[in-house]
């Protein structure tokens, strides 16, 4: 069985005001085209379909296209950006057509079975855990290990069979979760530790954005089909294609998605940056963020946009902000957002990653209290 392995489309995203959707369109349409030269047998979608969970129509109609593009059947799971109940939608219908849909937490797991000549591959699909929603399972803790654990104990005895695993969590090496446990600095409350894994042949997972392999054995992020932050702007992105052929035998290959619009990043002098030499090197509508390293410059942001339209940051490293220890004077571009954005974007700055569904009704809660806890 052959299967491309994609996950956090994020369809519908907006990122510093710029609308995403064509670039989704676009690379899409790419993955369809990689889907039919490949011959998969199967497209495994492990979570955050869409950006919001109440995604626009526009989203909505260009996953709809997208999935009735690949004439081959499609595995779906919810992450948490995604409202798993709107996902589950005639889930069970869509079965019919091979489109297999799991939004809601369920237990046991659902799966989808595909036959080869090699005999049965079960693809199970674990959406996006929270330990409040394994609870209404009969999970009575409150980690998110714990509750995965819950979800994938008393699995059914694989056989002969092929099992392969849909997940979107943030997985890590079990060293790195001891370290987050003995050190209260380092965040780890909603890491799944990747030893809980064991027993599948391959595990198809979303959350992360860049292609991984976590640990020895075939536990793979995908990444996101696009860069949608300045931290994944080195980052090479790929949709996974995956050949399970007899036990045991799991081969793992990627395949480079190129966007039509990259992300880049440039420094230097305001002048320098803006001269034919420097912007002729490269295409000027990428979208671009800019580290000026002038101490004073006058209407940066009208000079850079008047070469560069898709300018969406600008940063500053000059005397100023190397006095101040280091720190980039970020000036987000355009004006600022609501204060539980601007936090969320902070902390994903600082952390590379996004708050995790707990954190954000901390912050949620302490916005509306004004600030006590
Ligand atoms: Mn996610």
């Amino acid at each position: 069985m052959k299967f491309l392995h994609i996950a956090d489309l994020h369809l519908g995203a907006q990122i510093h005001e710029f609308s995403m959707l064509e670039e989704q369109r676009y690379i899409l349409m790419e993955i369809e085209r990689m889907a039919k030269i490949y011959r998969v047998d199967a497209v495994l979608i492990a979570g955050d379909i869409y950006d919001r969970s109440i995604p626009s129509v526009e989203a909505v109609a260009l996953f709809d296209a997208f999935i009735s593009g690949l004439h081959c059947p499609v595995c779906i799971i919810s992450g948490n950006h995604d409202s798993a109940q709107r996902m589950q939608f005639g889930a069970r219908i869509m079965e019919k057509q091979k489109v297999y849909v799991q939004g809601t937490l369920k237990k046991p797991l659902y799966h989808a079975d595909f036959k080869d000549r090699y005999g049965t591959v079960e693809v199970w699909m674990l959406p996006f855990v929270r330990p409040e929603t394994a609870r209404a399972l009969g999970y009575s803790g409150t980690s998110y290990q714990d509750a995965v654990d819950f979800m994938l104990e008393d699995m059914p005895e694989p056989g002969e069979n092929r099992r392969v695993l849909m997940a979107h969590q943030y997985v890590v090496k079990d060293e790195t979760a001891d370290k987050a446990e003995n050190d209260l600095n380092i965040g780890g409350l909603d890491q799944i530790r990747v030893s809980s894994f064991e027993g599948f042949d391959y595990v198809a997972l979303g959350h992360i954005h860049g292609a991984s392999r976590i640990g020895k054995n075939m536990v793979c992020y995908s990444g996101s089909p696009l860069k949608y932050s300045f931290s994944e702007a080195q980052q090479t992105k790929c949709a996974l294609l995956v050949e399970l052929k007899k036990k045991g035998d799991v081969t793992v290959k990627e395949l480079p998605l190129e966007p039509y619009r990259d992300w880049r990043e440039i420094k230097g002098p305001l002048e320098k940056l803006i001269s034919l030499e420097v912007v002729s090197q490269n295409d000027p509508n990428d979208y671009i963020r800019a580290i000026l390293t002038d101490d004073e410059v006058y209407d940066a942001v009208g000079q850079l946009r008047s070469v560069y339209p898709n300018l969406m940051r600008i940063d500053f490293d000059n005397a100023r902000t190397r006095s101040e220890g280091g720190a980039q004077g970020a000036k987000e571009l355009p004006k600022l957002e609501s204060l539980d954005k601007l936090f969320a974007q902070f902390y994903e700055e600082q952390m590379g990653r996004e708050l995790s569904e707990e954190d954000n009704e901390i912050v949620a809660k302490i916005l509306k209290e004004g600030g006590s806890l």
